[in-house]
């Protein structure tokens, strides 16, 4: 099935100048670039856009973190796009990322792990319309 996922290039990764080489890993997997563009959050909406972690110890640090520059957006398309986005990304944790991932390679804590990738059909409509608007994103024809 062709799915839509959104990644974002976190701020840490932007300020190292790693969009270019991000986005040419994330082409070169195969996935189609549908949507892009640069933006810094508010700290209110980056605490929107991970409300499922709000109850979490990290939530304070990751949404300050989140809002310190600017993140690049992506929505990448493709036959399971979300599953193969997580597979390039790699675990949550560099340390623990499978050797050739993008956390593995570009990541540098836990936290600051270089890139964000939605995990559900259902997560991935609800990040790309917080973050995109439907002329963005292409709507009804994508
Ligand atoms: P994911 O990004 O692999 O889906 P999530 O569990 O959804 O991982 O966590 C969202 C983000 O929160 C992670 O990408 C990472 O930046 C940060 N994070 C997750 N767990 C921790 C933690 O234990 N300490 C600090 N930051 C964390
Ligand atoms: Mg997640």
């Amino acid at each position: 099935m062709i799915e839509r996922t959104l990644a974002l290039i976190k701020p840490d990764a932007v300020a190292r100048g790693l969009v270019g080489e991000l986005l040419a890993q994330m082409q070169g997997s195969g996935l189609r670039l549908a949507a892009l563009k640069m933006i810094r959050l508010s700290k209110a909406q980056a605490e929107t856009f991970y409300a499922v972690h709000r109850d979490r110890p990290f939530f304070e640090s990751l949404t300050r973190y989140m809002s310190s520059g600017p993140i690049v957006c992506a929505i990448l398309e493709g036959e399971d796009a979300i599953r193969r986005y997580r597979d390039l990304m790699g675990a949550t944790n560099p340390k623990e990322a499978a050797e050739g991932t993008l956390r593995r390679r570009y990541g540098v804590s836990l936290e600051a792990n270089a890139v964000h990738g939605s995990d559900a059909p259902e997560t991935a409509v609800f990040e790309i319309s917080f973050l995109f608007s439907g002329l963005e994103s292409g709507g009804e024809r994508l």
